[in-house]
């Protein structure tokens, strides 16, 4: 059933994404060192901070693109790992008191409680090295050109030109008014970027996207890392902290500029939607292929967490 991205199929969505939470879990458990490998305090903190949580939002994007190119599943699987260690790193680094100082992420204590700031700061980093390790991986001479086309991708897309860069920007913004455009920007490179990147990434798994594929892709990525956040913003100030498993109404307490304070709740609602369907427009060169694309970018738009 996984051996290669399969095109249109008959499984419905919410039995399509259980399956494949369930493969990124289990790849996520293959590249993470055992606890008991020394150092094993490091390595319990790295478990703790990746296992059994999260929505894996990240690799079932790279799973639903790598079916518009016939992707071996394995290789998704490890693309798609291998953003969800970023994007655990950063959640770690995120959460300790040097930049949002938070107590709570995926309704446990944050790493730097649960352990201590040292070690959270360790996990970060090894967690973004395992995943540059995974994926710099290739099984021929081939297959290494374009392993390192992907190590490139991830590495412009968490950087200061990325997901770094995006943070910097977040926490300069703090007590500031930004315009609708500066917001954009931020959360382009801050939430966008790893987004953007492991939709490109499951599709780069495959064979070579046609012509025009490549910038279709590439749009319909950047305006549903935009909708992922402007949806985020709603929920922070919506949403309890016991549904969301992170402290909520965080952003209005830290004074942040976010899509909620800068356009209203309604016309942030308005902006989630228009997004939703510019994303879904993006999808139509593909036709039926993007089907698990279209169904996802539906549930990152409907979530409720
Ligand atoms: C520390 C370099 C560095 C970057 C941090 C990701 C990030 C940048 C900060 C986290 C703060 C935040 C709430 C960002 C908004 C969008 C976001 C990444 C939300 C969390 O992602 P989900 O909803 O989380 O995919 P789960 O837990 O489901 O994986």
């Amino acid at each position: 059933m996984f051996d290669r991205m399969t095109l249109a199929d008959p499984v419905p969505f919410q039995a399509w994404m259980q399956a494949h939470q369930a493969l990124a879990e289990r790849e996520l458990d293959r590249l993470l060192p055992a606890v008991g490998t020394p150092p094993s305090r490091l390595h319990e903190a790295m478990r703790y901070a990746v296992v059994g949580g999260g929505k894996r939002v990240r690799p079932l994007l790279a799973f639903a693109a790598g079916a518009l190119t016939g992707a071996p599943v394995e290789r998704v699987a490890t693309a798609g790992a291998a953003v969800e260690l970023i994007h655990a790193y950063s959640l770690v680094h995120d959460d300790m008191p040097c930049m949002d100082d938070d107590i709570l992420r995926r309704g446990k204590p944050t790493v730097h409680v649960a352990f201590d700031q040292a070690t959270a700061l360790l996990v970060g980093d090894a967690l973004q090295s395992l995943a540059f390790e995974a994926l710099a991986r290739c099984a021929d001479r081939e297959a290494c050109d374009a392993a390192l086309e992907r190590v490139a991708l991830l590495a412009r897309a968490s950087g200061s030109r990325g997901m770094a860069g995006g943070q910097a920007m977040d926490l300069e913004s703090v007590g500031r008014r930004l315009s609708q455009p500066e917001l954009e920007t931020m959360h382009a490179l801050k939430t966008g970027a790893l987004i953007g990147c492991a939709t490109l990434l499951g599709a780069l798994c495959g064979s070579p996207l046609g012509d025009g594929e490549r910038a279709a892709l590439e749009r319909f990525a950047r305006t549903i890392g935009l909708a992922f956040q402007v949806v985020d913003d709603l929920l922070d100030a919506e949403a309890s902290t016991e549904t969301l498993g992170k402290t909520a109404g965080k952003d209005a307490l830290a004074n942040k500029p976010t899509y909620v304070t800068v356009l209203g709740l309604a016309a942030a609602r308005q902006w989630a939607q228009d997004l939703h369907a510019q994303a879904s427009a993006a999808l139509e060169p593909f036709g039926a292929r993007a089907q698990r694309l279209g169904q996802l970018a539906d549930f990152i738009v409907k979530r409720s967490s």
